[in-house]
């Protein structure tokens, strides 16, 4: 219950066209992974209605332009049971294994059962808070597109609810993943200079780099773990959004390594089960400053070389 796919791994070979110098340019219709029809070990693969809703909603997603409101999208009631079955589940273990800044950002969303929020109101509370902007976008984002957002503080986050048959999986992101999973950590302002410095670092990238680049978001962003006095805690979405992951990361099961974006990454796993390893920052300083001195490493366009925030 990540919120990756396997398409990911064609990642390293469509080139872009022309250079990305500003959020303009990211291209939200860029979409790898599953089409309408779902491949056939998607829970929603033999649900027609279920493909239908997807597709309008990631319609609607493609037609968004930047700096323009964002439609709310009206959600059915078994859309919010499912919102209401993994908040549920996940409201146990999260106070016990999640990390101490998205413990203080959480309430500030106010995620309650019985409504799934509007990323036009998680926007206002980023507003007030680092300054990010949740976009909506299709489903899964081409990885040069998607880590370009980083680098302008914009999150390309789906819309769409995974399929009620199984509220505590999802083959690739859905909204809960990305409300539950990515959206509080990015109202704390040293997380977000973490995450930041991953997509500037893409911005100068060839192909490789980006491939390497993604390995990197998903060994921090996906399943990074910090040290918290003598406890491990999760910061990774895909560990925060999954109960089960959080269950397997609580148990200790897995290796823990240092995080070091200088070296060639591991394999990245996402179909076989629960994560054998997970990368351990010591704070997000740590990282945050680690990642920004990989960033600065990588040419970037002259005009790139300031602050890529947009307010
Ligand atoms: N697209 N919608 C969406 N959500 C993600 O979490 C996501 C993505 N595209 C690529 C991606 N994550 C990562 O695997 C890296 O390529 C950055
Ligand atoms: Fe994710």
């Amino acid at each position: 219950a990540s919120g990756a796919s396997a398409s990911q791994s064609s990642a390293s070979t469509a080139a872009p066209a022309a250079p990305i110098r500003s959020i303009h340019d990211v291209d939200n219709s860029q979409i790898l992974g599953f089409g309408a029809d779902l491949a056939d070990d998607h829970p929603g693969y033999h649900d027609e209605a279920y493909k239908r809703r997807r597709s309008a909603l990631a319609e609607a997603a493609k037609r968004h332009v930047v700096g323009t409101p964002i439609p709310d999208v009206s959600y059915g009631p078994e859309e919010v049971a499912t919102w209401d079955a993994v908040l549920a589940e996940l409201s146990e273990l999260l106070p016990r294994h999640a990390c101490k800044e998205y413990l203080r950002c959480l309430p500030l969303f106010n995620f309650r059962p019985g409504k799934v929020p509007q990323l036009s109101e998680i926007n206002g509370v980023l507003a007030g808070t680092t300054g990010w902007t949740v976009r909506p976008v299709a489903g899964l984002l081409h990885p040069r597109h998607f880590l370009a957002g980083l680098a302008f503080k914009h999150f390309h986050s789906t819309q769409y609810m995974r399929h009620p048959s199984k509220p505590s999986y999802t083959p690739e992101p859905d909204i809960v993943h990305e409300l539950i999973g990515h959206v509080p950590l990015l109202a704390d302002p040293s997380y977000s200079r973490l995450i930041q410095a991953i997509g500037r670092a893409s911005l100068g990238a060839d192909d490789k780099a980006i491939w390497h680049l993604t390995k990197v978001y998903w060994f921090t962003i996906e399943f990074g773990v910090v040290r918290e006095r003598g406890d491990i805690k999760a910061f990774g979405a895909g560990i925060l959004s999954s109960y089960g992951e959080l269950a397997h990361m609580a148990s200790g099961a897995a290796a823990l390594e240092p995080l070091d974006p200088f070296r060639p990454q591991p394999r990245m796993s996402y179909k076989d089960g629960f994560q054998k390893r997970y990368f351990l920052l010591d704070s997000f300083e740590g990282g945050a400053e680690l990642l920004q001195r990989y960033a600065e490493n990588l040419a970037l366009p002259e005009s790139l070389r300031g602050d890529t925030s947009v307010a």
